[in-house]
């Protein structure tokens, strides 16, 4: 899968994918200077391979993609980023995103479209102006005419632009948008603290606040799951497997299934405890979920 993050310069797509799948924080990319040509980064989520292209938005790059066209022909996700606080560039960015289309179509690549409106936020800039923006935006010749799916985001709301971007890197895998759900709603309904992810410290989805920046699962938990991933591997010999790391206040369970997922439980001293029943029927949905992870990269 090639997703390829397009749009004017400043806009907000090298951000987007740092503070995503990169590992960095909100305020870490203020002084990011522009993108020089293209950055190709390779991620392996839920199995899958993604190579994400984020195409630098500076005039000479932009000149040098429609020169070279077949850096864009087989882009699989085309994510079209617009900068709510540059609307006096709204133009610019609706030849810009035709002449984008246009070459893709004209290489007989059919992109899924995307479209962030993006940097709704009042981060240095004005909350009536934002609507404003948004209204102007919406009604872009390019969006009337492609409808592309559109999502309102923002670095500075980190949980909602993960889910976003999640939800693009599944979305040509029913089974696996199924099984996220299901995951979701089970932990939804459990008191005890629970990261699921896969084992490369994808977060998937949790029920806790300020374990993952964005999409990457926080530095020490994922090296524990790459650490007890290699025990496994190499001592236990088996696909599947769990960990404790036990002490007088808290408890974390590692459960690896099928060598692709993970599922983190922590229990603190004094809280609230659910019934194993039910912790026993989640863990037996995420080894479901895991078959359907090794399904879907057989079929990427
Ligand atoms: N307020 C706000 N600022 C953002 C947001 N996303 C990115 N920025 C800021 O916008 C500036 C430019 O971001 P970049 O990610 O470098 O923009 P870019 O689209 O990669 O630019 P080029 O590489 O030149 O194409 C940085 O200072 C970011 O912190 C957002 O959602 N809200
Ligand atoms: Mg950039």
């Amino acid at each position: 899968m090639k997703i390829s993050l397009v749009g004017l310069s400043g806009c907000g797509k090298t951000s987007i994918y740092l503070t995503t799948l990169g590992g960095m924080t909100p305020n870490e990319t203020r002084d990011l200077g522009p993108t020089v040509m293209h950055d190709v980064k390779s991620h392996n989520y839920l199995g899958l391979e993604i190579s994400l292209w984020d195409f630098g938005g500076q005039e000479e790059y932009r000149q040098s993609y429609f020169e070279r066209p077949q850096l864009l022909t087989n882009t699989t996700a085309l994510i079209f980023v617009l900068d709510l606080h540059q609307p006096e560039q709204f133009d610019e960015a609706n030849r810009y995103f035709t002449n984008v289309y246009k070459v893709i179509q004209e290489g007989g690549g059919a992109p899924t479209i995307y479209v962030f409106y993006h940097k709704y936020d009042t981060e240095d800039y004005f909350e009536a102006k934002l609507k404003e923006s948004l209204v102007k935006a919406k009604a872009l010749p390019f969006i009337k005419e492609y409808t592309p799916q559109a999502y309102i985001t923002s670095i500075y709301r980190q949980d909602e632009l993960s889910d976003v971007f999640r939800q693009i890197l599944i979305a040509d895998f029913k089974e696996l948008q199924d099984s996220v759900q299901k995951a979701q709603e089970n932990l939804a309904k459990l008191n005890s603290k629970i990261i699921v992810s896969d084992v490369n410290g994808n977060v998937i989805t949790h029920n806790i606040k300020g374990f993952a920046t964005g999409i990457q699962l926080r530095e020490d938990l994922r090296d524990y799951i790459l650490a007890c991933n290699v025990i496994r591997e190499n001592f236990l010999t088996t696909d599947s497997a769990n960990f404790s790391a036990v002490s007088e206040v808290k408890r974390l369970d590692l459960h690896v299934f099928n060598y692709v997922l993970s599922v983190m439980i922590m229990l603190e001293k004094g809280a609230k405890l659910d019934d194993p029943n039910d912790i026993k029927s989640l863990l037996k949905e995420m080894e479901i979920f895991a078959n359907v992870i090794l399904e879907a990269s057989k079929e990427d």
